[in-house]
């Protein structure tokens, strides 16, 4: 694979960019490489500026859920573009997106836009505490919810890849009303929650861990949590940045059965462009300004050319329900994963839910942080830079998710399948 442009590019870009990168996992740093510049996404495709076609499954970590430059997502964003690209004042496109993502998912009653994932964390947080009068909040090791000063603490994700989950630069008194627990440990909620009862505000987590590479919730753990916020009067948040419209229609929530009483997302409900979102409970929602006095603002909030994206996004999958399909394409890929593993005499854990998967080189299954860090990342970076070699266009971490589009094909798949085996063998 020649990739001259892109390392030129690289190189040139590293001279004003922090690490060549506007985020750093796309750095490649954690696979020993250099990145790939884009040029083109199309479909299930993307194609670097040197001319190489690879299958994408980073799908720009989640939101292209339709594939790239979706025709219908394409034709209606040109016809906003020729109204105007952004007024600073509500337009109708708001309301509308509003009103589908709270017909999908129930527990959202009222939902604020934003413009990223990270500023819904920050808002949901700061709702969560005006609602409550409480400080503390618990996290879970290995769960991230974007660059957020209270919440980058064992968070997962790039910071976790580049072994920084404490970054410098956030005082320790931004961090000292966040507590730690441990994922799928109901026990380690529960002490936290009995040594500082009445001063928890809130539960943050991901419903399935998708950044500590992909951890699913243990059978009664949710429940656990949902039932211990309703004793204590603690707010439950599901951050469905990465499992809302993606492991179905109705995010995780609706898979798994639980209400939480807020809930933030971002990436599918942006269709590739900048949107984020922070909901729930009228009653709590109606503390943010102007309706309350919980404040939080953007210039860009609810943009028009994003919110057609997004809900153009959201209408195409309400219509299409390409859910069903998207999991069997999953589940055989994982399936193909596993046994090419097997094959090679390779210990693998493969997990898939809707469309998104992951995979842990580990004897023995991954259930939190401390497991996914004990897997074997070397024969992760050998086993991207195989499937790199093979046109297969990996997370390049081995703490992320993998993410099928609707337009990833069958000869897609059986290509991907293929470099499995063959990435396995040299690995
Ligand atoms: P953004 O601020 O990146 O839009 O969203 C932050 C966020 C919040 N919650 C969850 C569950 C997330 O997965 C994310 C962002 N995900 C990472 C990749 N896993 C984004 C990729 C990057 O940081 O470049």
């Amino acid at each position: 694979m020649q990739i001259t442009q892109s390392t030129q590019l690289f190189s040139r870009a590293q001279q004003r960019i922090p690490g060549g990168v506007n985020s750093p996992v796309r750095a490649f740093k954690s696979v020993n490489m250099t990145p790939l510049f884009i040029a083109q996404g199309l479909g299930s495709k993307l194609f670097d500026k040197d001319g190489n076609e690879c299958i994408d499954y980073v799908g720009s970590w989640g939101p292209m859920i339709l594939g790239h430059a979706n025709p219908e997502v394409v034709r209606k964003l040109e016809e906003t573009l020729r109204n105007g690209t952004s007024f600073g004042a509500p337009t109708e496109g708001e309301i509308l997106l509003a009103e589908m993502i709270c017909e999908a998912v129930p527990s959202v009653e009222m939902i604020r836009l934003v413009n990223s994932g990270s500023e819904a964390a920050m808002g949901v947080l700061r709702v969560a505490r005006g609602y409550t009068g409480r400080d503390k909040i618990i996290k879970f090791e290995g769960c991230y919810h974007g660059s957020v000063d209270p919440l980058l603490v064992k968070a997962g994700s790039g910071a976790m890849t580049l072994g920084i989950p404490d970054s410098p630069g956030v005082p320790a008194s931004f961090v000292e009303h966040t507590l730690q627990a441990k994922f799928n440990d109901l026990d380690s909620v529960i002490r936290l929650a009995e040594d500082n009862t009445q001063d928890i505000a809130a539960i943050i987590l991901e419903p399935v861990a998708g950044n500590m590479g992909m951890i699913p919730p243990e059978h009664g753990f949710l429940q656990g949590l949902r039932d211990l916020c309703d004793r204590e009067g603690i707010l439950l948040i599901f951050d469905e940045v990465m499992t809302g419209f993606r492991v179905d229609f109705g995010g995780a929530q609706a898979l798994f059965g639980i209400v939480p009483d807020l809930s933030i997302f971002g990436k599918v409900i942006g269709g590739g462009l900048p949107v984020g979102a922070y909901g729930g409970r009228q009653d709590i929602m109606l503390q943010v300004a102007p309706a309350g006095p919980v404040y939080q603002a953007g210039t860009l909030s609810g943009n028009p050319l994003a919110v057609t994206a997004g809900l153009t996004t959201l209408e195409i999958l309400k219509e299409q329900n390409p859910y069903p399909d998207l999991g069997q394409k999953t589940a055989w890929l994982c399936g193909e994963l596993a046994s090419a593993a097997e094959s090679a005499g390779i210990q693998i854990q493969t997990k898939s839910m809707g469309g998104m998967f992951g995979y842990f080189f580990a004897e023995n299954t991954v259930s939190n942080f401390q497991e996914a860090l004990n897997s074997d990342t070397e024969i992760f970076t050998r086993f991207f830079q195989n499937m790199l070699r093979e046109g297969i266009y990996l997370p390049p971490s081995a703490f992320e998710s993998h993410f099928v589009s609707t337009a990833h094909t069958d000869e897609d798949l059986e290509k991907t399948a293929a470099a499995f085996r063959k990435a396995l063998k040299e690995v």
